[in-house]
């Protein structure tokens, strides 16, 4: 079967659509092509003595693994001299990482999580790379770009995408026409598309949530997820099954594929407090989300409308299936809860 590759289907979207603009199909390639090594160390394992602890912490507090440090570098060095960005921010950077004088400057922000989920790291499991592409403010050209150019909500976004590192390398990808999946041919080094335009299948009683922050839950959570642990004798008049692998990733990525909804919900005792970052984990996803027909909420409001304050930046994430959103969402309304911080 001859399948597309990433660079045609970049070329016949830029004939089709005529907004792809080179720059943004060079900056996906650049990415992908990143990914592509990333997924390389990380295969090797402990062979390549790659896996462990890099024995610092990131700007969140957080233990760098040294794959985290690995695939930071690999991103940076990969997308500084191609001409395409005027800068780049990440979870393991504390501010941005401006583009050296020495190489010419583009019109693109990139920013990313180089490895999602990195708990998952030693075990062998599945961890991620996330990555979203805004345009830098006009305003900004010509001087030096600002974290201030980064504050854009998340439906500025023209691209964003992630490589999951599992069974197969996978990159998902949507430049705001839809969501493609792209498997890696090792042999090759290709990208080929195996799947697309994604449409989030409706209807499958299945979430994912850590149940031990249960503690944390709003009363709307709490009876959101009690009516589904109740099962067939429950509100819902069926049983639903529950899958948490620890990285966003592959949780969204088997929704994307399988249907469900995904619940990593603020600490209501203290709204401000939330585990995922709004910038280059929930923008992302839930840009991907919504292009798959999905939706993609912080509790209260579209996660795509929130106007960010900061580049770390955390926030409740419920995404997945619209109609589960939205049921979570009328629940909080309906108990007025959660409360805004
Ligand atoms: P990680 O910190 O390991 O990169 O912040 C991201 C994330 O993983 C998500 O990928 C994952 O869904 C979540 O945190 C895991 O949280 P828990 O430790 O509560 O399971």
């Amino acid at each position: 079967m001859k399948r597309l590759t990433l660079t045609r289907f970049m070329i016949e979207e830029q004939r089709r659509s005529g907004v792809l603009r080179p720059e943004l199909r060079l900056l996906i390639e650049t990415v992908a092509r990143a990914c592509k090594t990333i997924s390389h160390s990380i295969g090797k394992g402990a062979l390549g003595e790659v896996l462990g602890s890099q024995g610092t912490d990131n700007v969140q507090g957080e233990v760098q693994k040294k794959l985290d440090v690995i695939a930071n570098e690999l991103l940076l060095e990969a997308n500084e001299w191609g001409g395409h960005l005027a800068a780049m921010a990440s979870e393991e950077m504390e501010t941005l990482h401006r583009i050296p004088n020495r190489y010419p400057k583009g019109e693109y922000l990139l920013l990313f999580d180089p490895i999602d989920g990195s708990s998952n790291i030693d075990v062998g499991l599945s961890v991620g790379t996330i990555f979203s592409v805004l345009r830098a403010p006009v305003s900004a050209s010509g001087r030096e770009v600002t974290e201030q150019d980064f504050m854009q909500p998340g439906r500025e976004q023209v691209a964003a995408g992630y490589a999951i590192y599992g069974p197969q390398t996978l990159l998902v990808l949507s430049l705001g026409t839809g969501v493609y999946e792209f498997t890696l041919d090792r042999e090759v080094g290709a990208w080929l598309m195996t799947d697309g335009p994604l449409q989030i299948p409706a209807g499958n009683c299945e979430f994912a949530i850590n149940s031990a922050r249960h503690k944390q839950w709003s009363p709307a959570i709490t009876r959101y997820i009690d009516e589904r642990l109740a099962g067939e004798e429950g509100p819902c008049g069926t049983d639903y099954n529950m899958r948490w692998t620890a990285s966003m990733v592959a949780d969204v990525h088997r929704i994307l594929k399988r249907g469900g909804i995904f619940l990593y919900p603020a600490d209501h005792r203290s709204p401000g407090k939330a585990r995922l970052r709004l910038m280059y984990e929930a923008n992302p996803m839930a840009f991907l989300v919504e292009q798959a027909g999905g939706a993609a909420n912080d509790g209260y409001g579209r996660i795509l409308d929130v106007k960010p304050v900061g580049l770390h930046q955390r926030v409740g994430v419920i995404l997945g299936d619209k109609t589960e959103v939205e049921t979570v969402a009328a629940y909080g309304r309906e108990m007025a809860e959660p409360v805004k911080a």
